[in-house]
């Protein structure tokens, strides 16, 4: 297993490569060219030059006798076009134009050295959360999800609160380029089932697949978050059963799963099953992020500290299931709260502060090495 730390690149993050290279156990950046609107070919010079600042880094350590280094093997993510999921076009651009570009840029991946690739295949947003800055009782604050606030949103006010609240960042998935075609997005799902966007994913998947192959990238797919429909639009990477629906639509081994267990015990009836999807799916599982999630009887649910004890998933047992299972994928905390400055003077990307993060880290390693040591 290799612990990673997602990293939104130099000017677009409070975090710094120097930062991550600090915390302990880390190996791995996640990262991505986060300019690039879905559907856009991925330059060979730009990736390399991303990959070449995260070498730059362990080289500058290493001089300085510091013998771990950071490697660039993933990448979070290369987004989907909307005319993939809808299989018509839309914004734009044809499905099969769309497949191409992301054929192109995965063989350049491949080529510069990524192993593995994540995504999603979500409809429209990527994730949602009605409060950014949630204070928890102990003056943290965190991503909080409040049912009856989405119960009686449309999506038009909500991306006006989302521009409003994420100050000069933009969030995964909310490029003001998406926001722009959201009326023609709205219009193109009007009708579109659950079976209809299995059928566009199985396409998509036997159309890149044999690329992923012969340049040994594994993709894995990220569950919804939150995992059910929202706005009448489909979701389908959402439940336990979604996922083994999901891997049965292409038996490569390169088709996998991002498994991150926050996203996927977001909704209650799931979150206790978290240690079993582990388990299910552990050789299908390429990446996964491990957090924890407090849900609350009316239906909301708050993002809270890694450990156990903090709310409803297991993240103990998740990481003796996978210590258990000898993992050799690549793991990372998911979002974390905002702790001590970060609430004032440093205000990090929403879910992305380094603080929470790097302790999160701790635990979860924590775990793996008292499970190996125990053998
Ligand atoms: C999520 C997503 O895991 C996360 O941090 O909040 O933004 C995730 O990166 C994407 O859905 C993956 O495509
Ligand atoms: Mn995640």
């Amino acid at each position: 297993m290799k612990m990673g730390f997602r990293w939104y690149g130099d000017g677009n993050d409070t975090v710094s490569l120097d930062d991550i290279r600090q915390i302990p156990g880390v190996e791995t950046v996640v990262w991505s060219l986060h300019h690039k609107p879905a559907g856009e070919v991925w330059e060979q010079a730009e990736i390399a030059s991303e990959m070449a600042k995260i070498t730059a880094i362990s080289d500058a350590a290493a001089a300085r006798g510091v013998t771990r280094r950071l490697d660039a093997e993933v990448v979070e993510s290369v987004n989907v076009h909307e005319s993939i999921k809808l299989g018509r076009t839309v914004l734009g651009l044809s499905r099969d134009e769309a497949i191409q570009n992301y054929i192109t840029t995965l063989q350049r991946l491949g080529r510069a050295g990524v192993k593995v690739v994540c995504y999603n295949f979500m409809p429209v947003f990527d994730w949602l959360r009605t409060d950014l800055w949630h204070p928890l009782p102990d003056g943290s604050t965190a991503l909080y999800f409040e049912k009856a606030l989405v119960d009686q949103l449309t999506p038009e006010k909500l991306i006006a609160d989302m521009r409003a609240n994420s100050a000069e960042l933009t969030l995964p998935g909310w490029e003001p380029e998406r926001l722009a075609g959201f009326s023609e997005l709205n219009a193109a799902y009007e009708g579109v089932t659950h079976a209809d966007m299995y059928r566009t994913y199985a396409y998509f998947l036997d159309a890149v697949i044999p690329t992923c192959e012969e340049f040994d990238v594994k993709l894995g797919v990220h569950p919804d978050d939150p995992p059910f429909d929202l706005f009448g639009w489909p979701r389908v990477v959402s439940t336990m059963a979604d996922l083994g629906t999901v891997l049965a639509l292409n038996d490569s081994p390169y088709h996998g799963l991002t498994l991150c267990l926050g996203s996927f015990s977001a909704k209650a009836d799931q979150a206790p099953r978290a240690v079993e999807a582990v388990q299910t799916y552990l050789p299908r599982i390429h990446f996964s992020h491990v957090r924890n999630v407090k849900h609350y009887p009316n239906g909301d649910f708050s993002e809270v500290a890694h450990r156990a004890c903090e709310g409803h998933v297991d993240t103990v047992g998740v990481m003796k299931a996978y210590a258990d299972g000898d993992y050799s994928g690549y793991i990372r905390p998911d979002h974390g709260r905002h702790l001590w400055t970060e609430n004032t003077t440093n205000k990090p990307r929403p879910g992305y502060g380094l603080y929470d993060r790097a302790l999160g880290i701790q635990y979860l390693l924590g775990v793996w090495d008292a499970v190996r040591a125990s053998r």
